[in-house]
Formats: structure tokens, C-alpha cells, sequence
């Protein structure tokens, strides 16, 4: 039998992974109704009669995921990762396991089912998110557990003893997941925490299931980490369940992630469009097209991926901000697609100017400054065969400043403006 558990093994399965570099998250549930931050359950602290009402009126009337699918595809996307189940443990797939899923609601309707179909046409990979934690689960400890939402109401002590049901309905889920909706490219477990992390959640176990199933799905590393540690990711001996790639959350790391021997390792960043990943109508605190654009730039530069998160509305609407810098996301890639997919770190250091990206010998300086004179681009003298703007073709100029002797292993190109380009006239007048 085929080992799964090796770094080598990792790393094939991340291939893809680590070539496409952009997906898009989708955070969707009952929260998209409140609309005050995915976690509004824990946040205020309602029980799960209060959380009703939203379960009730459920009806995502707007959902078209052929229309997210495209939308990301013309983002420049090319995978996304959708909240099959949140912290609140609605289901938006037809579970066997439970009754808190939204075919039962208005809906009516598989939301992960249509979601895999539809993403997969437009040529993305799929991907689902799924939580550890529940909080609809009578069986996930409440009491004293520092984000359940009845984390301080003695009617919610509980027999810590019954923990294994939940545990044994988590795999059940996951089973179902990976049984039932064809071949999966990605699991994006959430979250590990305190003594909540690791075997505790059975994930040994849960990882033999998982590979027996779909041997070369890939997964984050948050079966025993979360969005602030590694877990054992980077050590030279991980447990089966450290997973394929690191998951900083809302930071891009200075270094990108290295194992302990330095060697850089898979990582994607996970970023909010705006600052909540769950739909929050008050929040318009949009990132630009160029931050994002910027941001992209930046993953890319230190091996890793971005995983860039919309959230949709109750009815199934993405935010007009949203399709707005989507739209102009995508517009660039499609001009500069060269200088992401299949790149990452250059050979060369990060200039003063903004940054390098590399695939094999060539390179891609994406130059943030309005250049004043020729641009510096260190150790590059002789080494640089011709110079090219991706967005037209149109030639680079490799100039030869009087000072080039000041700075002998370095090439320069002149990225100036109309004026610049100005010639000696005759001397006639
Ligand atoms: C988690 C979720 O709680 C959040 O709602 C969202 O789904 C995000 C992608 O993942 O957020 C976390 C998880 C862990 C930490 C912080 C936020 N942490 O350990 O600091």
C-alpha cells in the first residue's frame, strides 16, 4: 500500500496546490441572516431556541452557485473552499447524521451538492470547510468551554464522558462529505484549541478514513493548530493529521513558512474581503482591488497561496463591493496570470520597488513605484536576456546608466513615462 503519511507524499498531493495559488473562501450559513459577524451565536451569547428563528426563515432564494463559480473562475481563482458546516453546526449538505441541515429548511436544497457541480464546470477545484467545533451538538462540551455560547450557564454542564457521540458524528459527517459528493481536492478543517486538538478529535483515526476514501484530497493543518500555530507541520517527523498546509489566518507570515531545516513548506493565507468572513452588512471596510492585487503579489513571493473570502448574503447575493474588486482582481490576472500561477519566491532578493515572483528563469518584477529614472534591479547585470510589460508585450527598455559602474552586478530598466523618452534634436534652431 501507497504511504500517505510522508512530507514526500505531502507534497506531491499539494502540487497543484502551491501552482494555482488563488481560491476563493465562501463563509455561508444561518449568520448571513443576523449579519453581525459569523460567530454572533457565541458573541452574544444565544441558545440555540434564540439561533431558531434564523433556521426558520432560511430561504436562499438568490443562491445561483453557477454564478459564484463563474465569478471566481473570471476572478482568476482557481479553487474554493466552501463552510459545509460553521461553528453553528447548521448543515448546508443533506447529513443522514442530523436534522439541522438545510434541507430541512426553505431551501430544500443540497447547498454543498450544488456547489460541487457548479464550481466543478467552471474547472475549479472543490473544496469544503468543516468545523470541529458545534454548537448545536448536545454532545460538544458547553459549560466552561471558552467560545461556546453557553459557555457560562450551569444548565449546560454536561457529561464530559458523552464527547466521543460527538466525536463519532464529526467523522460520520465527514465520511458522508467525502462519500457523497464525488472527488473532493481539499478539506479545510477549523479549528483546534486548548486540549482540544489532535487525538482528541480521534484524528488518527479520522485520517485513515479520510485517506481511504479520497487518498489525495489535501487538508490545512488545523486538526491540531489553528490559525495562529503550526502544530507539527513543519517538524521533520508531523503526526498523520499535521496536514498538507499551513493556514495563517489575516497574515501574510514576513518569511513565508519554512519546516525546521529552513525548506519553505505549502502555506495559503486566508483573508477577508472585508473584516468578517460571515456576511455583516455594516462592515464596508472593502480592501481594494490593488491591495488585494498587492496582497496576492506578496503570497506568491513567499511561496504561498492566497485564500480570499466572500461572503454571500441569506438570499445568496454576493455584496456589489464584492463583485466590484473581483471583477478588477480578475482583469488583472488575466493580463498577469504569468507572473502568479505556477511562481513563487525569486532567487532574488526583494527590492526597494515592490517585488519579484519567479517560475524556473523567468522573472516577474511587479513595480509599485512611479519610477523616477531607471529601475534598480539588483544582481541582475548580464543575467537579463530581454525585459517585457506582461499586460501588452511591449518592450522594456534595459538601459545603461552613466552609473552602472557604481553598482556592478546590477541591471537597470527604464520603466519611464512619455516625456522621458526624449532625443537630442538637431541642432538647427
Ligand atoms: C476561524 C473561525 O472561527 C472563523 O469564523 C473563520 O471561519 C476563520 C476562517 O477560521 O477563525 C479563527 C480560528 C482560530 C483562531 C482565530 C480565528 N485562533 O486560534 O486565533
Amino acid at each position: 500500500m501507497k504511504q500517505h503519511n510522508t512530507v514526500e507524499a505531502s507534497r506531491e498531493r499539494t502540487r497543484w496546490f502551491q501552482r494555482d495559488r488563488f481560491g476563493m473562501f465562501i463563509h455561508w450559513g444561518l449568520y448571513s441572516i443576523p449579519s453581525r459577524h459569523e460567530w454572533v451565536r457565541s458573541h452574544e451569547k444565544m441558545t440555540v431556541d434564540q439561533y431558531q428563528v434564523y433556521y426558520d426563515e432560511f430561504n436562499p432564494v438568490d443562491y445561483k452557485p453557477k454564478e459564484w463559480a463563474r465569478l471566481a473562475r473570471e476572478a482568476g481563482m482557481k479553487y474554493a473552499v466552501l463552510t459545509s458546516k460553521h461553528h453553528d453546526g447548521f448543515c448546508l449538505f443533506d447529513s443522514k447524521l442530523t436534522e439541522y441541515k438545510s434541507t430541512n429548511t426553505l431551501a430544500g436544497r443540497d447547498l454543498v451538492a450544488e456547489f460541487v457541480e457548479a464550481f466543478r464546470a467552471e474547472g475549479l477545484k472543490v473544496g469544503l470547510y468543516y468545523s470541529l467545533i458545534d454548537w448545536h451538538h448536545e454532545d460538544y462540551p458547553a459549560y466552561g468551554d471558552r467560545y461556546h455560547p453557553m459557555r457560562d450557564n450551569e444548565e449546560y454542564r454536561r457529561d464530559p464522558q458523552n464527547f466521543h457521540r460527538y466525536v463519532d458524528y464529526m467523522h460520520g459527517q465527514v465520511r458522508e462529505l467525502l462519500q457523497n459528493y464525488g472527488k473532493l481536492d481539499l478539506m479545510w478543517f477549523d479549528f483546534s484549541y486548548d486540549d482540544m486538538k489532535g487525538e482528541k478529535w480521534r484524528a488518527s483515526e479520522l485520517m485513515e478514513m479520510i485517506r481511504s476514501i479520497q487518498p489525495h484530497i489535501i487538508m490545512d493543518n488545523r486538526l491540531e493548530a489553528n490559525g495562529e500555530e503550526l502544530g507539527s507541520i513543519f517538524t521533520k517527523e508531523p503526526t498523520s493529521y499535521a496536514g498538507d498546509f499551513a493556514s495563517p489566518e489575516q497574515i501574510i507570515p514576513p518569511e513565508g513558512v519554512v519546516d525546521t531545516d529552513g525548506i519553505p513548506i505549502p502555506w495559503e493565507a486566508c483573508i477577508t474581503l472585508n473584516n468578517n468572513w460571515g456576511y455583516t452588512s455594516a462592515d464596508h471596510l472593502y480592501k481594494s482591488a490593488r491591495t488585494v492585487i498587492r496582497k496576492l503579489v506578496e503570497c506568491v513571493s513567499k511561496n504561498g497561496n492566497m485564500l480570499l473570502n466572500i461572503g454571500p448574503d441569506a438570499r445568496g447575493n454576493i455584496p456589489k463591493a464584492t463583485l466590484d474588486i473581483l471583477t478588477e482582481v480578475g482583469e488583472w490576472l488575466n493580463l498577469n496570470a504569468e507572473s502568479i500561477y505556477g511562481c513563487g519566491q525569486s532567487e532574488f532578493p526583494k527590492p526597494d520597488w515592490g517585488r519579484f515572483t519567479q517560475n524556473g528563469n523567468q522573472l516577474y518584477a511587479h513595480i509599485y513605484e512611479e519610477s523616477i529614472g531607471p529601475i534598480h534591479m539588483p544582481g541582475l547585470k548580464g543575467r537579463v536576456k530581454k525585459a517585457r510589460m506582461l499586460a501588452d508585450a511591449s518592450e522594456v527598455f534595459l538601459s545603461n546608466p552613466w552609473n552602472t559602474a557604481m553598482f556592478p552586478n546590477d541591471a537597470f530598466i527604464s520603466l519611464a513615462r512619455p516625456e522621458h523618452f526624449s532625443f537630442p534634436l538637431p541642432d538647427d534652431r
